[in-house]
């Protein structure tokens, strides 16, 4: 299988076997660019041939009744493969499902017929905390491309220049990083939007406070951006200079004032330009006054973001963005808190698969924009779920999701690399973690009290063996994201040790051991990281006891 999922795929006849491709036809360049991001050779005996044709079955979803730009058809016979799409952007969709075909010697003769179901997939770099480095960046986004997603939105709390010192313009040398990952994104068919947030010292009476603003926006405009957020989010609920206190009764009436008036200027000045927009209550209550009085004075193609029913919101539901639509006359832009892991968080790493958004959400929302960790190389994991979600959420499944996710970027790594992982799954989509951690001492427990316990001892040792080895392996391999986690891996080798120490108070129950495992479950609980659920404390307490 291949991820994320094509809607159609009617792939039964001959397989192909192929060792380089030849591409003819529209946009060749990009098909080129992707394979070879593939390592498939360019100039092999396989021909691919792509045809641009703007008819409706290129370009609408009969079942949503909506047009789309990423559709593709792909007909594979004999030792060639025949791409139909309407624009750029479903030619390099197609040429992915093509390329993780091949390289999975899955490709057989046979059809595909493939789009999205939402509309908006992307993430946004929007968290507190360290900045991503370029490279970092580059690389989420040309990995998220692959995957799917459609839009990138650049609003890092910490870039000073997106916030504190909103009014002034990049310095060159940022100014020039910004347009290389608007060019990658370009390259990548990701929309890049650009935020400011100038609400902590924003004047809303003041003209010179807008013109620096629409100035602002000019400066991004200048390297090719034509998508901008107003970011309204954690600021004052209160004015903070007395001229505005005196104009406006509330401070929704100056926020909906602001929007238009950048709205009609920024129109004016381009009328591709487009605009997002944080409000200042982005949770909650749908039908609040604030959001509902928002919405409903303001332009119509002004996205508004919107986290659900709390700022990191467990489920997202189709019920939820209706009611957001009938108060507000705006389909939500979901700014999903997940994977994020900033603020009060910070301990958790959030490495499990995205769960509870409704699989119907697409006919709900504008769109869905998952908020990612300062940890760009540990994002990749949970945003590659983000992205099959977002693709085809109806036959969306989180396990086989993230499984692909992690041998995407650990390769044969990946299996072992799932006894921590499974330590790292809490967060506002998931309570519990250590399923795996605790389906074993389940089993193992079972064993010894059914008075086979050298059993027990056995699966125990060989449990602890894989923990071990696994701390092995991210402690001594060189993978970007291992260097990311080390203060959860350091947690986790004192994790091993209490395994080991329960082990040890098993196999010789004497006070020596009991206070050795004592000890270590003080240091292991004394550490705020979080790591495993109940089960380990649980076990424990169980052993001190024997
Ligand atoms: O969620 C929004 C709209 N704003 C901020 C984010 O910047 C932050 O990353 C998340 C998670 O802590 N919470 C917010 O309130």
């Amino acid at each position: 299988m291949i991820y994320p999922k094509p809607q159609k795929m009617n792939l039964n006849g001959k397989a192909v076997k192929i060792n380089g491709v030849n591409i003819y036809g529209n946009f060749q360049n990009t098909a080129e660019k992707v394979f070879e991001s593939y390592g498939i050779a360019v100039n092999g005996e396989y021909e691919i041939k792509t045809v641009i044709t703007d008819s409706k079955k290129t370009t609408y979803i009969d079942s949503l009744s909506r047009l789309c730009n990423e559709k593709y058809y792909i007909t594979v016979k004999e030792n060639t493969a025949v791409i139909e799409a309407a624009t750029r952007r479903g030619v390099f969709r197609a040429v992915n499902t093509l390329a993780k075909l091949i390289t999975k010697n899955e490709l057989c003769e046979g059809e595909i017929e493939d789009y999205p179901l939402f509309e908006k997939r992307g993430y946004i770099e929007g968290f507190y905390g360290p900045t991503w480095e370029h490279e970092k960046r580059i690389s989420v986004m040309k990995l998220m491309a692959k995957y799917g997603m459609n839009t990138y939105h650049y609003a890092p709390k910490d870039d000073l220049y997106h916030r504190e010192k909103w009014r002034d313009p990049y310095p060159e040398k940022e100014l020039n990083e910004l347009k290389m990952l608007f060019d990658t994104a370009s390259e990548n068919e990701l929309d890049f939007s650009w935020s400011v947030g100038p609400g902590l010292t924003y004047c809303y009476t003041s003209e010179s406070n807008f013109e620096q603003l629409i100035n602002k926006i000019k400066n991004v405009y200048s390297i090719g951006v034509r998508n901008f957020g107003l970011l309204l989010d954690d600021i004052s609920w209160e004015f903070q200079y007395e001229e505005d206190a005196k104009k406006y009764d509330s401070i929704v009436n100056a926020h909906i004032d602001l929007i238009n008036k950048a709205y009609n200027t920024l129109k004016a000045f381009d009328p591709s330009i487009t605009l997002t927009v944080c409000p200042t209550e982005y949770f909650g209550d749908e039908n609040g006054y604030y959001i509902s009085k928002l919405g409903q004075n303001i332009p119509s193609d002004v996205n508004l973001f919107w986290t659900g029913a709390e700022i990191c919101s467990r489920v997202l539901t189709c019920r939820e963005a209706d009611e957001f639509k009938r108060s507000t006359a705006h389909r939500p832009l979901y700014w999903d808190n997940y994977p994020v892991n900033d603020a009060e968080m910070f301990q958790e790493m959030h490495l499990g698969p995205v769960l509870g958004r409704d699989k119907q959400l697409y006919k709900s929302c504008e769109g869905l924009i998952s908020n990612v960790m300062e940890y760009a190389e540990c994002s990749k994991l949970p945003l590659i779920t983000v992205a099959d979600y977002l693709w085809n959420p109806e036959s969306y499944d989180p396990d086989e999701s993230i499984f692909n996710a992690q041998r995407e970027i650990l390769g044969d790594k990946a299996e072992i690399f799932g006894y921590i992982a499974d330590h790292l799954q809490v967060s506002c989509v998931r309570r519990h973690a250590s399923q795996m951690m605790s389906d074993k001492l389940m089993h193992i427990n079972f064993l010894a009290a059914t008075n086979r316990k050298a059993e027990a001892l056995q699966e125990f040792s060989e449990y602890n063996g894989k923990m071990r080895e696994c701390l092995e392996v991210i402690s001594n391999t060189s993978v970007p994201m291992f260097a990311e986690m080390q203060k959860w891996v350091r947690k986790f080798a004192m994790c091993c040790d209490v395994l080991e120490a329960i082990y040890a108070v098993w196999e010789t129950p004497d006070e020596k051991n009991k206070a050795e495992l004592e000890a270590l479950l003080e240091k292991y609980n004394s550490d705020a990281v979080v790591m495993t659920g109940f089960c380990l404390r649980e076990q424990a307490e169980k052993a001190l006891k024997m």
